[in-house]
């Protein structure tokens, strides 16, 4: 199958489906799931897909992204950048324990992407919601980013995704994924990658904030009237 640009992270997501999640960090309602997702230690936590370099980990400076370029004030030290043409890793989380509560979840899914001058390599992290055969029954993503949305020139910007988390999720598979579309290097970049899952406010809380949008929509009518 030819993986079309910006997609390889989604396309890989379901190859590692039926694997055994490894162990992991105690998870936790208001954590954040990724783990290293900031690169301050190095690729840890991440591992490559079959047939694919795994991405790196590079210090902020001259060859990369300058301290001083566009992205995260807590950047660190480090930052993931891709290796050869196409970079792939991912980390799987059981999360079982988290959803199984009758409360519905809600998921922000964040981070900053980036790249090199004009050039159209990119990043992209994609969380694929797994149930308990290792089926997909939903995902989020960001990025990528590309040239135009950084007005070319090098640096990061922030991205960010959330919704309800759908009934059922066991696992959470993130994947992140690089491209080279120019020059010699693999100039996808992405740090401070952060899940997190939380519990939506009850139902009387939903209801006194579906009665004051109704109020706002009738004064908001009646003015215009
Ligand atoms: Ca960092
Ligand atoms: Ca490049």
């Amino acid at each position: 199958m030819k993986l079309t640009p910006h997609t390889l992270a989604a396309a890989l997501a379901l190859a590692t489906a039926a694997l055994a999640a490894p162990a992991h960090a105690a998870i936790a309602l208001g954590e954040n799931l990724i783990v290293n997702g900031d690169a301050e230690s190095g690729t840890a936590g991440w591992t490559g897909f079959d047939g694919y370099d795994l991405f790196q980990a590079v210090s902020y400076g001259d060859n990369w992204v300058k301290p001083s370029e566009p992205g995260p004030a807590d950047r660190g030290a480090r930052l993931f950048t891709g290796l050869g043409g196409q970079s792939a890793g991912y980390q799987l989380v059981d999360v079982g324990a988290l959803t199984q509560a009758s409360t519905p979840l809600a998921y922000s899914l964040s981070g900053w992407l980036g790249g090199w001058q004009a050039q159209e390599d990119n990043a992209l992290l994609y969380v694929s919601f797994l149930d308990a055969t290792g089926a997909e029954i939903g995902h989020s993503a960001i990025g990528p980013v590309m040239p135009q949305d950084r007005g070319n020139a090098t640096g990061l910007v922030y991205r960010q995704d959330s919704g309800l988390l759908p009934v059922g999720v066991a696992q959470l598979q993130f994947s992140l994924s690089m491209e080279r579309l120019g020059g010699g290097d693999n100039d996808g970049y992405a740090d401070n990658l952060r899940f997190v899952l939380t519990p939506v406010p009850e139902p009387a809380t939903w209801m006194l904030l579906g009665a004051g949008l109704a109020v706002a929509g009738w004064m908001a009518r009646r003015r215009a009237g």
